[in-house]
């Protein structure tokens, strides 16, 4: 018998499939403006939490939820890795549920900037003996090995801490590895003489042998403390993931956009140049932390050496993008670099969701090498205006 409560259910279920359909499938396209020449942003966020299937966030059955209510709901999407693996833009995107944990899954799209879909469920990773409490931020990396490469950010509680404090916790390198995206292998995380590690990336080639992991040493969860910077280890086996020696290349320093904190983005991208880097920093203000991106290069032989530090950031949180669950908050830990040149930077807004925006070698090249460097002083960067102006003059 068909009653109307059942009707209103029906009626509620096909109105969620069709905007959930049309969601997905929304053409996006590139921002109308000048902008600045180095990029270009997409106008639709990419991936949302409204973008996560309806069957992780719905139980369908009437008999156990005849009112159709949601049941898990997602709170954001953001911080995706990415790889282009089969012809296809694969993002592996940090879920976060209401209950605050956060999962990896898997989002594709056949054109790198719109029509994001979610594989059908979220990814399984096997856990170590000590089991992960949270878990965000993967990197995805092929390496020259021939494993894919997942490097995140696995938290726990911290066991020192004392009674009747509820939020220390302990941040370190989860590692896993796949051929396939869908069976993962989890390997030890990472062991390093620091106290903690967030924002571990692995470089895509072996250097002199080894495996090259670009790493983030931090002394406290929130603070980086004494720590910090972008710091450069080897390990000989992914097996047994042990880096000895850290070597900070890219510190933070007073008076820039990563004056507080710093951390890598996704992998770098080999060029003709040299290996182009993305990165977040992080500024304290009134209203609290600012997080940026910049960029950088290093050098093709030796990939300690920055040769290239562009002045201030890269790209900031623009308008809608500045609000979210942790506000003012621009950060990208994936990429991907087409055949043809093109750049595609994933990059979430405040903690809530995700965008792109589109680029070149060419034109990132160009950023890297030939924006001046910062003077670390307002009289200095007076003159950097100055000496474009008078080069302006003799055009
Ligand atoms: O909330 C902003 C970011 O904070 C952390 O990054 P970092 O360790 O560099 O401060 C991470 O939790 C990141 O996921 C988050 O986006």
């Amino acid at each position: 018998m068909i009653t109307s409560e059942n009707t209103i259910v029906a009626d509620r279920l096909e109105n969620l499939k069709k905007e959930f359909q049309k969601l997905i499938e929304k053409k996006n396209e590139p921002e109308n403006t000048a902008g600045n020449g180095i990029y270009t942003r997409y106008k639709n966020p990419i991936i949302t939490a409204a973008h996560t299937p309806l069957e992780w966030r719905y139980d369908f059955d009437p008999n156990s939820n005849p009112m159709l209510l949601e049941r898990i709901g997602i709170n954001a999407t953001f911080n995706a890795g990415a790889l282009k693996w089969n012809n296809k833009y694969i993002t592996v995107v940090r879920v976060e549920g209401v209950d605050r944990k956060s999962f990896f899954a898997i989002a594709e799209s056949p054109n790198g900037v719109d029509n994001f879909k979610f594989w059908d469920k979220p990814c399984v990773i096997p856990q170590t003996e000590e089991p992960d409490t949270n878990v965000y931020d993967m990197r995805l990396i092929a390496h020259e090995d021939g494993w894919i490469y997942g490097i995140f950010c696995t938290e726990r509680k911290d066991p020192k801490a004392p009674a009747g404090d509820t939020s220390m916790a302990i941040a370190n390198a989860g590692i896993v590895r796949t051929k396939d995206l869908v069976n993962w292998e989890r390997l030890p995380d990472l062991i390093s003489n620091t106290g903690q590690q967030r924002n571990v990336v692995l470089h895509p080639e072996f250097i002199n042998g080894k495996y090259a992991l670009y790493t983030r040493p931090q002394d406290g969860f929130i603070d980086v403390g004494n720590g910090g910077g972008i710091g450069l280890g080897y390990v000989e086996n992914m097996s047994n993931p042990v880096v000895k020696e850290e070597q900070i290349i890219y510190g933070k320093q007073y008076h820039t956009v990563y004056e507080l904190k710093n951390g890598l983005g996704p992998a770098p991208i080999k060029t003709e140049k040299g290996w182009l880097h993305l990165a977040h920093g992080v500024r304290n203000t009134a209203a609290g932390l600012r997080y940026t991106l910049y960029m950088f290069m290093t050098d093709l032989n030796d990939i300690s050496k920055v040769t290239h530090y562009p002045a201030g950031h890269f790209m900031a949180p623009e308008g809608a993008e500045r609000v979210g669950d942790v506000s003012n908050v621009l950060f990208s830990n994936g990429w991907i670099a087409d055949e043809d040149g093109t750049v595609y930077i994933y990059y979430a807004s405040s903690d809530t969701r995700m965008h792109v925006a589109v680029s070149s070698i060419e034109q990132l090249v160009d950023y890297v090498t030939n924006t001046p460097e910062d003077t670390f002083t307002s009289a200095g960067s007076v003159q950097t205006i100055i000496k474009q102006v008078e080069k302006n003059k003799l055009i």
